[in-house]
């Protein structure tokens, strides 16, 4: 790769390889890519706030670079630092993860201007996307379905009222440049808009700093479906099949699944070419994903496309088999894609996010340090984690510590497979997802796989009230029995080793499962 050359390679010509990227990002994304960095022989640069000298990236990084204290605006946010550090570390690329400057065109811009590969799309795709309005309208002239609705901003509520009066209510008013649910509001009836129209306003100015605001059809009961799309910079774009996103809470997700319990060959093959004829709309490259509601009838409707590497990636690496990592590296240094033909997902899989909250507690935040880690492992099973024993998980960032992904040759293997994954995973010392997620793979809704986006918020009641097994009671009993005799015999029991520790660990986690107090 040429070092003043920032972008393309000639067409057909040797691709000089990259030889050091910076990754300008933390936690599991830093891994991931420095992970995929190093199996393509390429040297990676850490950086890290004050927060995270001794993070795992940092450590497993061939180099590292301090940009400043622990806020985000003053490190991970600080674009021209970042450059700078690049550039004095000598690398020729910079891989933005995900959040963070990840989706800022001028970061883009930016990288690009200072002689630099920019791993992810070109500044002008990403431009292209950030208007919610602007890629309506892209889909609109592509032939690729959108929710009924208006493309340009209203001037108020009366011709908010009139248009959405055409449509029929329920409508939803949403922000012109938003994303992400902010400034989004649903009006039922036309009295309703009036009230909705200064709330979505008001939210869409704070969040974006701009006030316009579009009226479209609410569409009830919908699954989130997202399409999994790389181009390369010679014209080949790839689409990579659907993943399920629909459970989620507050637009976070919490677990993802690829492919959708909801998605036949023929809707796959209709989607996968709608998010194709987008992504070339945009002059697309490098990772993207295209996200679609999907309603009970098995209609699909565009909504936006998300312009870096997701946290879900991994789930359509399982099926496709396709390293999105190291490919993000490779086109972005101007390789070709492979010429494969339609891709068809080769069984199931699932990932938890396993965050530091607090479920049955309204997801509170928990903080403090791990005091003890189990990583699950075996057959099927990926743990993609920033954190290890002995970090400490504050508020200044994220509270996701990592991704469990199982895979399956079908379903309900994949579903199986993680709650005995979920079942190994040992986090002492704060508070996790954990079992939020065992109850969910146990649950007979998501079992059938009948899940919205509305499902969680909906089923969250009956999840933590469920009421564990008779075996997982029993174990319990045991549980209280042996942490008791550790207790008396002084330290924990895993530092006694043998087979009985591992037992008995599994034992306190049916015990903590089971929401008894551990004496
Ligand atoms: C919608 C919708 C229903 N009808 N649009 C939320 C975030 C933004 N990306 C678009 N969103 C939605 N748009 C119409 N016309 C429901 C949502 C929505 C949603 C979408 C995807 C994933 C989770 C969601 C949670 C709530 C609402």
């Amino acid at each position: 790769m040429s070092a003043t050359n920032g972008r393309n390679q000639p067409p057909g010509g040797g691709v000089r390889p990259l030889r050091k990227v910076l990754v300008a990002n933390r936690g599991e994304i830093a891994l991931r890519v420095i992970r995929a960095s190093r199996e393509l022989g390429i040297a990676s640069v850490a950086v890290y706030s004050d927060a995270d000298a001794q993070a795992p990236h940092v450590h497993v990084a061939d180099e590292a670079v301090r940009i400043g204290p622990a806020p985000s605006p003053e490190s991970y946010l600080k674009g021209e630092a970042i450059i700078a550090a690049a550039q004095a570390a000598g690398a020729d690329a910079i891989h933005p993860g995900y959040g963070f400057l990840s989706e800022r065109e001028w970061f883009a811009r930016a990288v690009r201007d200072a002689g630099l590969v920019w791993v992810g799309p070109p500044a002008e795709a990403i431009a292209a996307m950030g208007s919610k309005t602007a890629a309506r309208k892209l889909a609109v002239a592509n032939d690729v379905p959108v929710v009924p609705g208006n493309t340009e901003a209203l001037s108020g509520p009366d011709e908010a009222e009139r248009v959405a009066a055409g449509y029929g209510f329920p409508v939803l008013l949403k922000a012109a440049a938003g994303g992400g649910g902010k400034g989004m509001r649903v009006v039922n009836a036309s009295g309703e808009m009036r009230g909705a129209w200064e709330a979505a306003r008001r939210e869409a100015m704070q969040a974006f700093g701009d006030d316009a605001v579009y009226v479209e059809k609410f569409i009830e009961g919908p699954r989130h479906v997202e399409i999994q799309v790389i181009g390369d910079q010679h014209g080949a774009m790839m689409a990579l099949g659907e993943r399920e996103c629909s459970v989620q809470r507050r637009h976070q997700k919490m677990i993802e699944e690829a492919p959708s319990p909801a998605v036949t060959a023929d809707l796959r093959a209709r989607m996968c070419a709608a998010a194709v004829r987008v992504a070339r709309a945009a002059g697309y490259s490098n990772a993207g994903t295209c996200e679609f509601l999907l309603d009970r009838a098995g209609n699909f409707y565009f909504l936006e496309m998300n312009t870096r590497i997701q946290v879900e990636h991994p789930v359509t690496e399982y099926v496709t088999g396709m390293d999105l990592v190291q490919w993000q590296l490779r086109v972005a240094n101007g390789e070709a894609l492979p010429d494969v033909g339609a891709i068809e997902p080769r069984g199931w899989a699932i990932e938890c996010r396993i965050t530091s909250e607090d479920p049955s507690n309204g997801f509170l935040p928990s903080t403090g340090r791990i005091e003890f880690l189990r990583v699950p492992a075996g057959p099927g099973v990926r743990w993609d984690s920033g954190v290890e024993a002995g970090s400490v998980v504050g508020l200044h960032y994220d509270p996701m510590l990592a991704k469990l992904i199982a895979w399956g040759a079908t379903r309900e293997e994949a579903v199986a497979r993680m709650h005995r994954a979920l079942l190994e995973l040992v986090v002492d010392g704060i508070e996790t997802s954990r079992e939020f997620h065992l109850r969910v793979m146990e649950d007979p809704e998501f079992r059938a796989g009948a899940v919205d986006i509305q499902w969680l918020e909906r089923r969250l009641p009956a999840l933590l009230e469920s009421r564990p097994s008779d075996e997982d009671l029993r174990r319990a009993a045991i549980a209280a029995a042996l942490t008791a005799r550790r207790d008396s015999a002084g330290g924990r029991a895993v530092a006694t080793g043998g087979a009985g520790s591992v037992a008995e660990s599994a034992w306190v986690r049916a015990a903590r499962s089971d929401g008894m107090r551990c004496p």
